[in-house]
């Protein structure tokens, strides 16, 4: 939880998990980063109490460099606002954000850099490219000491994009827009903060949306639970795996034990990902959130 001083966040941690984190009516209240559990959907989840950041955080202030540099560890970042200043708020805390190499809500570039011995630089682009031109690839390639490779652009990204992507230590993180404070708003404002993408509009002293805010928390986590079945036992469904969305067999197996790869000769699974009920897959086969997969090994 990132946001500035006397937002609501040492509240909102108090009321979703069991750890007590002091808040008060004054700002930086909370000095260090506070750690607390929340179990939801059979998950337990860290949530991280940090301290209030204020503008200029990213070049040093108030300590705001250490506090982004926990965020930046994160698999999610909930930004907490006060629904009075929420955009203004939302403004200045992401670009504090994005001086420190954090990217919220966007996906890393598809652009591939192969760096070769010889034969200087080579672009192409699989569209046209409006935001972009090969001299000044040239030119930052240049700046970075990379005189020879071939650069493939997939869309038409922008020079910040590019140099992201040759910078290659960018972070990339999912961030939920949390509102508090709407018990003090009026009800067209907070309606239109509501329509954000990403956002939640809550009330911590009213406890007002928290099972939306628990519900969006959960879809930007972007995880899924697996069922394991050994062999000749029962699933226990109390006992999930937790996995990326978009994971495949394999991670099944690597999270189980290193060994199950080599030793891998199919797997059956049932759920949502399969049309047969067992259905015998690969190690590359994606699943799907609640699939269960029993491993049948060498
Ligand atoms: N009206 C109203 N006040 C709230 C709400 N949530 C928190 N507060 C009040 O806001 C003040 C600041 O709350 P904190 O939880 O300490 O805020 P914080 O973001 O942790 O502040 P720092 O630790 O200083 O960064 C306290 O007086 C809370 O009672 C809310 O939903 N509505
Ligand atoms: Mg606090």
């Amino acid at each position: 939880m990132i946001g500035f001083p006397s937002v609501g966040k040492s509240t909102l941690l108090t009321l979703l998990t069991s750890t007590k984190s002091q808040s008060a009516a004054y700002e930086f209240t909370t000095l260090r980063c506070i750690p607390g559990i929340l179990v939801h959907n059979n998950t337990v989840i860290q949530l991280l109490d940090l301290p209030g950041i204020i503008e200029g955080a990213s070049r040093g202030r108030g300590h705001g460099r250490q506090v982004i540099s926990t965020a930046r560890n994160s698999d999610l970042i909930l930004m907490v606002l006060n629904c009075d200043s929420a955009e203004l708020q939302r403004k200045l805390l992401s670009r504090e954000l994005y001086n420190m190499g954090i990217r919220l809500n966007s996906q890393r570039p598809n652009i591939s850099v192969r760096v070769k011995a010889s034969g200087g630089v080579i672009v192409n682009s699989t569209c046209d490219l409006t935001q972009i031109d090969s001299k000044l690839v040239y030119e930052i390639l240049k700046l970075h000491r990379i005189h020879n490779a071939e650069v493939l652009f997939h869309d038409d990204y922008s020079v910040d994009e590019f140099i992201d992507c040759i910078e290659n230590n960018r972070k990339y993180i999912p961030c939920l827009y949390v509102v508090n404070k709407i018990d003090c708003s009026t009800m067209a404002e907070i309606h239109r903060l509501a329509c954000f993408p990403n956002t939640v509009v809550i009330s911590c002293t009213e406890r007002l949306n928290f099972t939306f805010l628990l519900q969006m928390l959960w879809r930007l986590l972007n995880i899924i639970h697996i069922y394991t079945k050994p062999k000749g036992k029962k699933v226990d469904f109390n006992d999930p795996l937790i996995l990326p969305r978009g994971s495949t067999v394999q991670a099944v197996c690597n999270s189980i034990h290193r060994d199950f790869v080599d030793r891998f000769k199919y797997a059956l699974v049932w759920g949502v990902s399969v049309r047969f009920q067992p259905q015998r897959v690969g190690l590359h086969f994606v699943l799907h959130d609640d699939d269960v997969v029993a491993l049948y090994t060498r």
